[in-house]
């Protein structure tokens, strides 16, 4: 019954009507395209990217950026992983269902809006790190295909009066998260989980939204979020295992 409920929920192939004509679709659209396309550019050492964490296949990069004395660095990370699809590492990323299993950094989630089968808005608290405030965030979620064995989930922060900014403890934060992935096998072959590779692009900008001192804030991600990428893909690997391939 779990396997069929799972095949059933799989990011769909193609876009989801209903997305299409939410008030939402224009910019979901044009933000999900050109993070997906800048989530696969190389980092090359001269657009300033720094490598700053590396283990086995995964690499993970950012760039210095303050505005206004806030850190905003933007984060690049690439990761290979054997034995899982693209289509199912973004299945376990974009659905709900899974989110507490691997996101540690999550104290409550609420989905605000379910647009389609490939789009959602969320809101979500997170841990307090002290001596920062709270911080909270509403964002869409949207989960597509693309060309050449590819999917990808984008998050984007967005507003809803039902859940002003800044109104209780919490500070809203803006993200900008991109999960690129791209699966590859042996020409002549057929996938199968002894021969498929998926090749990880993870972007990621968040701008606190308030006050956080910079030495902090630079901490936590540097501890963050090679353990969110190394917890999620063993997450992911774990939860396919025994389970048919879904491309
Ligand atoms: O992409 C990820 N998760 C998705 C599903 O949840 C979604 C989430 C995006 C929100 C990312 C922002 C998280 C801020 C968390 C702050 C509190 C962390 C507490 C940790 C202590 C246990 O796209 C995976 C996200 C992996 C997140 C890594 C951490 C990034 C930290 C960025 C700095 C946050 C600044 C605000 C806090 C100020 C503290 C001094």
């Amino acid at each position: 019954a779990e396997r069929t409920r799972d095949e059933v929920e799989l990011p769909p192939p193609a876009i989801d009507n209903r997305l299409t004509v939410h008030p939402l679709w224009p910019e979901i659209d044009r933000i999900s395209t050109e993070q997906i396309q800048a989530a696969f550019e190389e980092v090359g050492g001269e657009n300033g990217w720094q490598l700053f964490a590396e283990e086995g296949d995964m690499r993970m990069y950012r760039r210095e950026v303050e505005v206004d004395g806030m850190v905003m660095d933007p984060l690049k990370a690439m990761h290979k992983v054997r034995g899982v699809s693209a289509r199912e590492m973004c299945h376990y990323f974009f659905n709900p269902r899974y989110r507490y299993e691997w996101e540690t950094t999550l104290e409550t989630m609420t989905i605000v809006e379910q647009v389609s089968a490939d789009a959602l808005v969320f809101h979500q608290t997170f841990k307090r790190i002290w001596p920062a405030s709270q911080r909270d965030a509403l964002f869409w979620s949207h989960v597509r295909a693309s060309r050449g064995n590819t999917y990808a989930v984008t998050n984007h922060s967005t507003s809803n009066p039902d859940y002003p900014p800044n109104a209780g403890a919490c500070i809203r934060l803006f993200v900008t998260v991109c999960l690129a992935c791209r699966s590859s096998w042996p020409a002549g072959e057929q996938p199968s989980r002894d021969n498929i590779t998926t090749s990880i692009a993870y972007c990621s900008t968040v701008n606190p939204g308030g006050w956080a001192p910079a030495g902090v804030l630079r901490a936590v991600y540097k501890r963050e979020y090679p353990k969110f990428l190394k917890r999620f893909t063993s997450y992911v690997v774990d939860q396919c295992r025994g389970k048919p391939l879904a491309i």
